[in-house]
C-alpha cells in the first residue's frame, strides 16, 4: 500500500475537503507508485489561506534574529536529510540523484543565506531637510505569500521563494507542482520541525484548481510563480486586476555562443551539461547552439559523439547520467518537437530523437539526447521552449551575427559565450539581452546568492536569489520622528532650499 501524503493547514495534516486524492508515478518506472497525496480545491486553499492570516501578525512581530535562527534549524535539518530528500526528489520526478543532491544543496545555501539575513534586514538612515528631524526607512513584510512551484527543483525553487518570504516575516500558501509533491512534503514537515509555528508556513498539494485558487484567494497578499510564459501571463493579469503584487520566473530559449576561438573541449563538454543534464528540464537549459562556422563542423560533430556516450538509466542508480523526463505529456511533446525538427524546420537530425529503450528504459520516460544541426534562428524548434533533451546547432559567420541570434527570441533568461577573447566576452556581457550571463561555462547553474531571473518574456522585473529577492517579500516603510516639537513643512519651512 502507497504512503498518502496530506496538506498542512494551521500546523495539522489534514487531507482534502473533498476526499479526493491523486497518485504519483516514478517517471523511471511507471509501475513504482510513489504515494497517494490530497487533491485540493479551493476550499482547501482558503483553508490554508485562513490559517497564514491568522498567524501572520505574531511572525511578523517575532525579532528577525529569532525568525533567522528557526531557518538555522532549518538548515541543520536539510544538511541531515540532504540524502533522504534527494532519493524522494529523484524517485518522483526523476533526475539523477547526483542532481537532486544539488537540488537540495541549492535549499542548503539559501537556507544559510536566509537565516543570516535575520540579522541584516538592513533599511537605510537619511538626513531630513529639516532641523530636529530624522528619516529613515525600515522593511515591513507584506502579509501573506502564494508560491506555485514547479517539479524540476522541486527543493531548491520552493526554499528560494519560502525561505525568504519567512525571513522577511510574511506567511506562506506552498501549491507544489503535483508532479513533485513528496519532496514539498518533506520540506513542510522540515520548517515545521525547525519551529516554524503553526499557520506560519502551509502547503497545499494539488494541481491546477489550487493553484489557481490561491491566485484568486482574497487573503492571498503577493503571487511567487515558476512556470511557462503562458501560465504566467494569466497570473500576472489576474494580479494586476485584484491588486496583488507578482513576480514571475518563467521560459527559456537559452543559448550557448561558441567563437572559432574557443577552447573547443570545452565548449563541448559544457554543451552536453548544459543541454542534456537534468534532461534539459531546467528553464536555464541549453537549447541553442550559435557556433562560428569555421568550428561548427567539428563542434558538431564531437558534441553528437558525447550526447550518444552519456549513460541514460533511472535517476535512483549511481552511474545514470540522464534520467527520464518527467511524464508521458513531456516525452509526447518532445516527439512532437522532433517532428516539427524535421519536417516543418527541415533542420538536419545529427543524433537522438527516439525515446529510448531497452535495458528496462521502457518502463519510464527516457528520451534520447537529440541534436539538430544546420539550425536557422527563426526555426520553432530554435524558437518555442522544448524542456527537453533537444539542442539546435545554428551556424553563424561573426560575432555581431552570434549576438543578434542569440538575442532573437521572446526570452531572456540564461546565456553563455565561449570565446578565449577577452574583449569579446566583456562585449557579449554588454549586448546579451538575458538575465544571466557565463562567459566560457554552461548556461546553467546558477549560484544562490547572486540574482536570478531574466528579461523580455522570462520574467516580470523581480529576481529571486541573494538580497534582490528581499524586494520581493517586503515593503519599504519610510519614517520621519520629528523631534523639534512644533509643526515643520517640508518644501516650505526649510532654509535657504527654495
Ligand atoms: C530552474 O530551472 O528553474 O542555474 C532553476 C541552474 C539552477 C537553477 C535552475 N541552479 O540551472
Amino acid at each position: 500500500m502507497a504512503e498518502t501524503f496530506l496538506n498542512l493547514i494551521g500546523g495539522e495534516w489534514k487531507p482534502a475537503a473533498s476526499g479526493r486524492t491523486f497518485e504519483r508515478r516514478n517517471p523511471a518506472d511507471e509501475s513504482d507508485l510513489t504515494g497517494v497525496y490530497a487533491d485540493s480545491g479551493a476550499e482547501d486553499v482558503a483553508a490554508a489561506v485562513a490559517a497564514a492570516r491568522e498567524a501572520r501578525h505574531a511572525w511578523a512581530a517575532t525579532p528577525a534574529p529569532v525568525r533567522g535562527s528557526i531557518l538555522e534549524r532549518a538548515l541543520e535539518l536539510l544538511k541531515q536529510r540532504k540524502e533522504r530528500i534527494a532519493r524522494i526528489a529523484t524517485r518522483e520526478m526523476g533526475k539523477t540523484l547526483s542532481e537532486t543532491r544539488g537540488d537540495v544543496q541549492e535549499g542548503i545555501d539559501t537556507a544559510f543565506y536566509m537565516a543570516g539575513e535575520g540579522r541584516r534586514w538592513f533599511g537605510a538612515t537619511a538626513p531630513s531637510e529639516l532641523r530636529d528631524k530624522f528619516a529613515m526607512t525600515v522593511r515591513r513584510p507584506v502579509g501573506v505569500a502564494g508560491l506555485i512551484c514547479p517539479w524540476n527543483f522541486p527543493l531548491a525553487i520552493p526554499s528560494w521563494k519560502a525561505l525568504p518570504a519567512l525571513i522577511c516575516g510574511n506567511a506562506v500558501v506552498l501549491k507544489p507542482s503535483a508532479q513533485a509533491p513528496g519532496t514539498a512534503v518533506e520540506f513542510a514537515r522540515l520548517l515545521a520541525d525547525a519551529g516554524v509555528p503553526p499557520g506560519v508556513f502551509n502547503l497545499v498539494l494539488g494541481g491546477d484548481e489550487p493553484g489557481k485558487a490561491l491566485v484568486e484567494a482574497e487573503g492571498i497578499d503577493l503571487v511567487s510563480f515558476t512556470g511557462s510564459s503562458e501560465v504566467g501571463a494569466r497570473i500576472a493579469s489576474r494580479c494586476g486586476a485584484l491588486h496583488k503584487r507578482v513576480s514571475l520566473e518563467m521560459g527559456g530559449k537559452n543559448a550557448q555562443i561558441v567563437m572559432e576561438d574557443a577552447d573547443l573541449d570545452l565548449a563541448v563538454e559544457g554543451a552536453l551539461w548544459g543541454a542534456f543534464g537534468t534532461t534539459g528540464q531546467r528553464c536555464t537549459a541549453t537549447s541553442r547552439l550559435i557556433v562560428h562556422r569555421d568550428v561548427v563542423e567539428e563542434f558538431t560533430a564531437r558534441l553528437a559523439e558525447g550526447a550518444r556516450r552519456l549513460r541514460l538509466g533511472p535517476g535512483l542508480e549511481e552511474g545514470s547520467q540522464v534520467g527520464p523526463l518527467v511524464d508521458g505529456e513531456a516525452l509526447a511533446k518532445v516527439e512532437r518537437y522532433v517532428r516539427i525538427g524535421m519536417e516543418e524546420d527541415r533542420a538536419r537530425l545529427v543524433t537522438g530523437g527516439r525515446r529510448a529503450t531497452g535495458l528496462g528504459l521502457e518502463r519510464g520516460w527516457f528520451f534520447e539526447p537529440t541534436l539538430f544541426a544546420d539550425g536557422r534562428a527563426d526555426m520553432r524548434i530554435a524558437q518555442e521552449e522544448i524542456f527537453g533533451p533537444v539542442a539546435v546547432v545554428i551556424p553563424v559567420s561573426s560575432f555581431d551575427e552570434a549576438i543578434d541570434v542569440q538575442n532573437g527570441t521572446r526570452y531572456g533568461l540564461s546565456s553563455s559565450i565561449y570565446t578565449r577573447d577577452v574583449n569579446r566576452a566583456f562585449r557579449a556581457i554588454e549586448r546579451i539581452e538575458a538575465g544571466i550571463t557565463y562567459v566560457n561555462g554552461p548556461t546553467i547553474g546558477a549560484e544562490c546568492h547572486l540574482p536570478f531571473g531574466g528579461v523580455k518574456e522570462t520574467g516580470n522585473g523581480h529576481r529571486e536569489a541573494g538580497l534582490w529577492v528581499l524586494e520581493t517579500y517586503s515593503e519599504w516603510k519610510s519614517v520621519y520622528v520629528d523631534y523639534s516639537g512644533r509643526l515643520q513643512k517640508a518644501q516650505m519651512d526649510t532654509e535657504g532650499l527654495q
